[in-house]
């Protein structure tokens, strides 16, 4: 089929078929609905990173005023409210709130009126090779709704408000103040070994007591609840929400709990605490994706302290980005230092926090996008994913300065990434891979190994693509590696295990979702994560919100089951993070 279009710069050739075919994956019922966060991940049938980014913004879109620009095509106020909603939930995750361009193409009017309404509604309805989703074939959007985000689309994007000091001062609460804490540890739980269990769609975390496997406290957190860290003494819990809600839980509490809550921004991933010798505890950091910002906190009391932009230049084109959002930040062991990953600019930023008002920013020039990352084993180097530009960048923490920009797999996705002596080229670290199957190892010691430091020295082949985390421990000998968003539920609902001394010989699959023992639902296993002895794995089986989940938990040595934790409070476990292992950096 050839669809023939006029636009304005003439006439647009588009072969709609090969539109439709180009990157679409088997369809996988969207069993959990497509309310506003349920999901986690969009589209029935919408290529796999798409799935995974294009979840629906936090900002709320109620409160953005309606913009009409000229030589856009007419929009009634009602249409203006539903295609706003419309692109909050499908399209802001991988085009940016302001449509500047993120891992999806900018659209702005200055380029949507250029294309004009027939060719934009052929490819919100057929998807294109590049990875845009096909949302009119597949059923996602009716025709109208097509036709309705052809013309919105073409009017300036409106604009969140900022959000500072005052207004995260208005959402501060300190429930129970630093000197009515208490001044020791009141509970016997073996806090090391203590996790913290995202439960998403409840927005609430499960404190689990890792040696007895009992529930500690459930804690309300912010809303779809991304991840915890604890304070360096490990005394502290912070977690944040895409709502860019922070909480503090006080784990020397009797029963561990909330004892101080921030709302940082609109929408946010990321918090981490200063864990420079002197300065354990001190500080918190939270990082938004709306506004782009960073803010530094006191660790105690989350009081904010100091508000620094991202806005700023790209790297390669060097133009400006009205919206580039904080990624992973990590804690520098090297220096007084929050390492942040700013996606859009492609920027990691090293931001010294001894002192707040002549705060020193050393930026360095990495690739677009960055999104996760984590330390090699002598936690010097930040090995952080530049996951469209299919890199890793590695930034030496002691110098300050880029060590390396490493080419690996299709979209490296590596959580903090995996440590480990290879018996060939010494110490390594490894990421999977969304956009592949691959999983690529990193030599990571230069003084040793200089042969191997900064390159792949290994590609090993997994059970497919899609794969969000890769895990080990000092203590084990296997390398887990998840595939949650693999279209094929036998590979979603699985994992694959290396044996670290034999890694050429291929991989053994555990059957985690049917080791769960659960009923139906999509049962995507997620995020392997060790105890604090580096024994047992526990593993998210993510079904709906209404559905049945489980963590499985299975003895590292035998690769076999060793107990399943389920109940009516365990919604949609995702992340998972041993108090230990994460004070620690342990992975
Ligand atoms: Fe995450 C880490 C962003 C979707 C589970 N996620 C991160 C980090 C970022 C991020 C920036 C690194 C934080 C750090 O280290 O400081 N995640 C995003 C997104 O923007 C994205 C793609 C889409 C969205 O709308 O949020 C997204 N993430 C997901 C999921 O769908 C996952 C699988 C399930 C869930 O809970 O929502 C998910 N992300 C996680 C987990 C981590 C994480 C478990 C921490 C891994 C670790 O071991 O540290």
């Amino acid at each position: 089929m050839k669809l023939t279009l006029r636009n304005m710069s003439g006439t647009v050739a588009l072969s709609a078929l090969s539109l439709m075919v180009g990157t679409a994956i088997a369809a996988e019922p969207n069993q959990q609905g497509d309310q506003k966060y349920k999901a986690g991940v969009v589209g029935k049938n919408f290529p796999v990173e798409k799935k995974y980014e294009g979840a629906p913004s936090a900002v709320e879109p109620g409160a953005l005023k309606m913009i009409i620009t000229p030589g856009a095509p007419s929009i009634s106020e009602t249409e203006f409210e539903k295609a706003k909603q419309i692109f909050f939930e499908r399209c802001a995750g991988c085009h940016g709130v302001l449509r500047k361009g993120a891992t999806g193409k900018p659209l702005t009017p200055d380029i949507t009126q250029q294309r004009s309404t027939p060719y934009l509604k052929v490819f919100i309805n057929y998807g294109s090779p590049g990875g845009m989703p096909n949302f009119g074939t597949s059923g996602e959007l009716t025709p109208e709704e097509v036709d309705l985000m052809a013309r919105y689309i073409q009017h300036e994007p409106p604009i969140p408000p900022e959000y500072g000091i005052k207004e995260m001062k208005a959402n501060w609460e300190v429930i129970v103040p630093p000197e009515e804490r208490p001044t020791q540890k009141m509970n016997d739980y073996n806090i090391e070994n203590i996790f913290s269990v995202t439960l998403r769609d409840a927005g609430k975390v499960a404190l689990i007591d890792g040696d007895t496997k009992k529930v500690i406290n459930i804690v309300k957190t912010g809303y779809a609840v991304h991840i915890s860290r604890p304070s360096a003494s490990g005394r502290y819990l912070y977690v944040i929400g895409r709502d860019a809600k922070v909480n503090l839980i006080d784990l020397w509490m009797e029963k561990p709990d909330n004892v101080a809550s921030i709302k940082v921004g609109l929408e946010a991933r990321s918090v981490e605490t200063s864990k420079y010798k002197g300065w354990e505890d001190k500080y918190a950091i939270a990082g938004t994706y709306w506004p782009p910002q960073f803010v530094i906190m006191d660790g105690d009391t989350l009081e904010p302290l100091k508000i620094a932009s991202t806005r700023g230049m790209t790297v390669g084109t060097q133009e400006y980005h009205p919206e580039p959002r904080v990624a992973a930040i990590v804690a520098s062991h090297e220096h007084p230092e929050f390492i942040i990953n700013v996606k859009e600019t492609g920027k990691v930023l090293l931001v010294n926090y001894e002192d707040l008002t002549s705060l020193k920013i050393t930026s360095i020039d990495t690739a677009r996008f960055l999104h996760d990352g984590g330390w090699d084993s002598t936690q010097r180097y930040f090995m952080s994913a530049a996951n469209k530009s299919n890199k890793i960048a590695v930034i030496d923490s002691k110098e300050d300065k880029l060590a390396a920009m490493i080419e690996v797999g299709k979209i490296p996705h590596p959580g903090r990434g995996a440590n480990f002596i290879d018996p060939e080229y010494g110490p390594v670290w490894a990421t999977s891979h969304l956009g592949d199957d691959q999983i690529a190892l990193i030599g990571t010691d230069p003084v040793n190994h200089p042969d191997s430091a900064w390159k792949v020295v290994r590609m090993l082949k997994g059970q497919g693509s899609a794969s969000l985390f890769i895990k080990t421990h000092p203590k084990s000998k296997n390398l887990y590696l998840d595939t949650p968003l693999n279209p094929s539920t036998q590979t979603s609902q699985s994992v694959a295990v290396f044996d670290i001394d034999n890694l050429e010989k291929g991989y053994e699959i555990l059957p985690i979702a049917e080791w769960a023992a659960i009923g139906e639902g999509p049962k995507r296993v997620v995020q392997p994560e060790y105890n604090k002895a580096g024994d047992e794995v526990w593993f998210s089986v993510w079904s709906g919100e209404a559905q049945e989940s489980a963590i499985v938990i299975i003895d590292d040595k035998t690769r076999t089951l060793k107990q399943v934790i389920k109940g009516p409070w365990l919604v949609t476990p995702t992340g998972k993070f041993n108090i230990y292992n994460t004070t620690h950096d342990v992975y």
